[in-house]
């Protein structure tokens, strides 16, 4: 089986150890992370996540194969990450009160360093309140929320309404993503930004820095 494939099948299947091997491998044989991210790790919670929907597997199954996940992350990162000295601008980033999904969130500030940003990282299950205060202790330029599930997506409108009544709202701008996310949800709730995906967060957030004053 080809190493990419033998991946994927791997993830799914919930074996760390494998997956660690394999990624270890994949790397010494010359693949890109990109390439292993796009064409293995993210294609394999895909299938995760339709095998969940048809009941073929239950949540542990689901959070084995997010383990194998994380850790193809971690040895994948210090190549994702070529974090420039001198920050060009700051975020901070959490997933929304009621989620814990935090793969994708993790992807995104992996990314959004290796695009020369200071990321904050609030992790996940995130209240409004503590997005507030983060924005007032770290003024950041921007600030991202993530959410995996349609009942907490409308936190990310619950939020952007404390940032207005905390007279915030100006100060930052709000990006926001997430699988069951669209642009025109994030236009609904006031947020400034969408991106579908971490490559192109990094991409939106380096355009607005280059076009800012
Ligand atoms: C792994 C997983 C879990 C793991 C999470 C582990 C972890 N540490 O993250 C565990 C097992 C804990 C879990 C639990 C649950 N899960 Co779950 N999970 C998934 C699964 C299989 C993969 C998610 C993932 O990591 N994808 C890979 C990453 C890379 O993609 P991503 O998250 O979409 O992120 C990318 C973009 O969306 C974007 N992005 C993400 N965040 C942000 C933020 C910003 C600012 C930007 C710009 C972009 C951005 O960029 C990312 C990188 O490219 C999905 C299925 C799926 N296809 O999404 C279900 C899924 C999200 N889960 C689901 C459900 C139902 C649950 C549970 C309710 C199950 C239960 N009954 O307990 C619980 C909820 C727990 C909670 N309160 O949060 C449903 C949601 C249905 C819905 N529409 O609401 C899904 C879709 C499965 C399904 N098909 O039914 N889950």
């Amino acid at each position: 089986m080809e190493l990419k494939q033998e991946i994927m099948q791997n993830v799914i299947e919930g074996k760390m150890p494998v997956v660690k091997t394999l990624v270890e491998q994949a790397r010494k044989a010359g693949l890109r992370p990109e390439e292993l991210l796009n064409q293995a790790l993210i294609p394999a919670m895909g299938v995760v996540g339709e095998r969940y929907t048809r009941g073929d597997i239950y949540v542990p199954e689901m959070l084995l194969a997010a383990r194998a996940m994380k850790a193809a992350i971690a040895i994948l990162q210090p190549h994702l990450v070529q974090a420039k000295v001198e920050p060009v601008g700051r975020m901070v980033i959490g997933t929304v009160k009621g989620d814990l999904h935090d793969i994708g969130k993790n992807l995104v500030s992996l990314m959004l360093q290796g695009a020369g940003l200071q990321v904050i990282d609030l992790g996940t299950d995130v209240p409004p309140d503590r997005f507030i205060a983060a924005v007032r202790e770290h003024q950041p330029q921007f600030l991202g929320m993530s959410a995996l599930l349609t009942t907490t997506m409308p936190n990310m409108k619950t939020t952007i309404e404390s940032l207005h009544a905390a007279g915030i709202r100006d100060s930052v701008k709000v990006m926001v993503g997430g699988a069951p996310l669209t642009a025109d949800y994030a236009r609904e709730i006031g947020a400034d930004l969408y991106a579908r995906d971490a490559a192109d967060a990094a991409r939106r957030v380096r355009a607005m820095l280059v076009s800012a004053p």
